[in-house]
């Protein structure tokens, strides 16, 4: 990993070193932590965030469905995440807040430990693999379900749920996948360990629904909306495994992965096992705002 020179911490910038927690906080027993990815880029405009606003009020919501106060509004939050990457004098950027519960008296009973903040910063490129924006991945349906409704929230983005995810990508990375996809559990497609996916057929682009135990993602509601405005009909549904054997074109989207196509699944081919022109048209009209800084529908926050 990058390392930077700074990280906040509850009001603070703090060395990279001595950003240090207690090995008793709760967060590390219980996985009692929400968190955000954001990207900043360097735009030909200068360097921005892409879509502040929504990943600060996301921190927000999966905080509060774990009763969760925030002990900083969200200005101040976003005024620590913009300080953060100059400290750090980055001009590109992946930014991870992280609220998380510290020290208390010991149990799981999350209440009576300390609410902490942290913010940090660094260089952080491709989240598949070198060069996969435009060759894809390879990936399988991952023989662990995503946690039934009323188990774990996935709405909100907290660091327990990602035991899941990491059962996913092990298991992924075992078999020299780059990725799983889950299903539901109803056995429908449900996303990546750290994406959304989308599948499309005869130009109609289908990804699943929020209810289906994902994360509601960020990317995942810029794509819809790009699409849409490039005319394609698009469509919040439920998705058969088999779907994603017959499908003319599969991508992931996340902060991290940006919009990432996938050329095959369980070893078989998506389309002719190249990028699909309707997944290109999508990535193009996505990074040309994140490359140019022309950013017509609000998306970037210029630091
Ligand atoms: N699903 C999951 C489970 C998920 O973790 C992410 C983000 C998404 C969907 C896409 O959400 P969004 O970033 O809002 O479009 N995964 C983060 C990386 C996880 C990791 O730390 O590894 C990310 O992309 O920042």
């Amino acid at each position: 990993m990058n390392k930077s020179a700074k990280i906040w911490m509850n009001g603070e910038l703090v060395d990279w070193n001595d950003a240090k927690i207690h090995v008793l906080s709760h967060a590390v027993h219980y996985g009692s932590t929400t968190f955000e990815g954001i990207r900043c880029y360097e735009t030909m405009k200068g360097s921005a965030l892409l879509f502040l606003d929504d990943h600060i009020r996301r921190l927000r919501d999966s905080s509060k469905i774990y009763r969760i106060e925030i002990p900083f509004s969200e200005k101040e939050l976003k005024d620590a995440v913009i300080s953060t990457i100059h400290a750090n004098s980055h001009k590109s950027c992946y930014v991870r807040p992280l609220v998380y519960r510290g020290l208390g008296a010991f149990g799981v009973n999350p209440h009576r430990a300390s609410i902490e903040v942290a913010i940090a910063t660094w260089e952080w490129g491709s989240y598949l693999g070198e060069d996969v924006l435009e060759t894809g991945v390879d990936v399988r349906v991952s023989s662990w379900y995503r946690p039934a409704p009323n188990t774990m929230p996935s709405w909100a983005k907290a660091g327990g749920n990602y035991l899941n995810s990491q059962l996913i990508k092990m298991e992924a990375l075992a078999d020299d996948y780059a990725e799983g996809i889950a299903l539901d559990i109803n056995g429908y497609v449900a996303e990546g360990s750290g994406e959304n996916i989308f599948v499309i057929r005869d130009g109609i682009v289908y990804t699943p629904m929020t209810a289906q135990s994902i994360l509601p993602g960020i990317t995942r509601n810029a794509v819809i909306y790009i699409a849409r405005e490039l005319g394609y009909q698009v469509q919040e549904t439920l998705i058969p495994r088999e779907a994603l054997y017959v499908a003319d074109e599969v991508f992931l989207t996340g902060t991290a992965a940006e919009i990432t196509p996938v050329r095959s699944i369980d070893k078989y081919p998506v389309g002719n096992e190249k990028r699909g022109p309707i997944t290109e048209a999508l990535q193009h009209n996505y990074l040309k705002i994140v490359k140019t800084g022309d950013d017509p529908y609000n998306w970037l926050t210029f630091i």
